[in-house]
């Protein structure tokens, strides 16, 4: 069956954007976005290049909402929230992420996957915007979280993927900024979501500069991954416990009876 049938059938597909300050790049990006998407979110960081303005000359339709507090993770949640599809699909405005590929992304939620995460690592896919440092982060946090996550991912930080509404209900994200990937792709895994990786192609930011800092959302990815997995770690201790300490009080119960005067055996 070809995509638009099975859109057809589908229910109603969002986009969630961030933006801060992209006005340059709109026109890169709005006027390519498939017109089978039924709903467009921004989430803007106040951004005082007219990006709000220009957004409305290509889709006068999109909701527009002024992030608070500030970072892309906090605007990632706010879009979330807002959005009324039953597909939702976050993507950059920067021009790194082609909205042609949307239709592959969407293509295992069709299939039943909960999410689909698009990878610049997989064969068929690529990127022109990763500098060297950026490279080797990405590749030590991905093995990071393959061995303490027990997944097989093979790309980490980047954006680009299409969720089921239900399946984005059940990861509860706190990442204000740019460890928001890596929070999504550990907490979709303790949730035991079907996830796809799908090739894309990330280009180069049209206009304008990055606003990650390696260094400082570094450390915050590096933060994430530590912390979820200290979560898990304590919960599994916590549980352990309680089993030993059960363990220990129906042994202790089942003596005293033993020697209980009343006892027969
Ligand atoms: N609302 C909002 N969007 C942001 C913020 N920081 C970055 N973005 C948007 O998030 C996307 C990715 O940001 P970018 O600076 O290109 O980061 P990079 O792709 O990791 O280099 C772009 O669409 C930005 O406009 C922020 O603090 N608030
Ligand atoms: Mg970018």
């Amino acid at each position: 069956m070809s995509l638009m049938n099975r859109l057809n059938q589908m229910k109603k597909i969002s986009v969630v954007v961030p933006t801060m300050n992209e006005s340059k790049n709109i026109k890169e990006v709005f006027p390519n976005i498939p017109d089978f998407v039924d709903e467009i979110v921004v989430v803007d960081g106040n951004s005082t290049d007219g990006t709000r303005e220009e957004i409305k000359k290509y889709r006068k339709d999109t909701k527009i909402i002024i992030e608070q507090p500030s970072g892309k993770g906090s605007a990632m949640k706010t879009g979330f929230e807002m959005a009324t599809g039953d597909l939702i699909i976050m993507m950059d405005a920067d021009g790194s992420h082609d909205p042609a590929e949307i239709p592959s992304l969407l293509d295992p939620i069709l299939d039943g996957f909960d999410v689909a995460k698009g990878s610049r690592l997989l064969p068929g896919g690529g990127s022109a915007d990763f500098t060297p440092f950026r490279r080797m982060g990405n590749k030590i946090f991905v093995s990071m979280v393959n061995f303490l996550y027990d997944t097989n991912y093979s790309d980490l930080c980047y954006g680009y993927r299409a969720f089921k509404k239900e399946a984005l209900d059940k990861i509860n994200c706190s990442s204000n900024g740019f460890e928001i990937e890596t929070e999504q792709s550990i907490l979709m895994k303790k949730a035991g979501l079907k996830i796809k990786e799908v090739p894309s192609f990330e280009a180069k930011r049209k206009n304008g500069n990055s606003n990650l800092n390696s260094i400082r959302d570094g450390f915050k990815i590096l933060n994430v991954i530590m912390k979820e997995y200290l979560k898990t770690f304590y919960a599994i201790n916590k549980k352990k416990q309680h089993i030993i300490s059960y363990d220990n009080k129906v042994n202790s119960d089942s003596r005293r009876m033993n020697t209980h005067p009343n006892h027969r055996s």
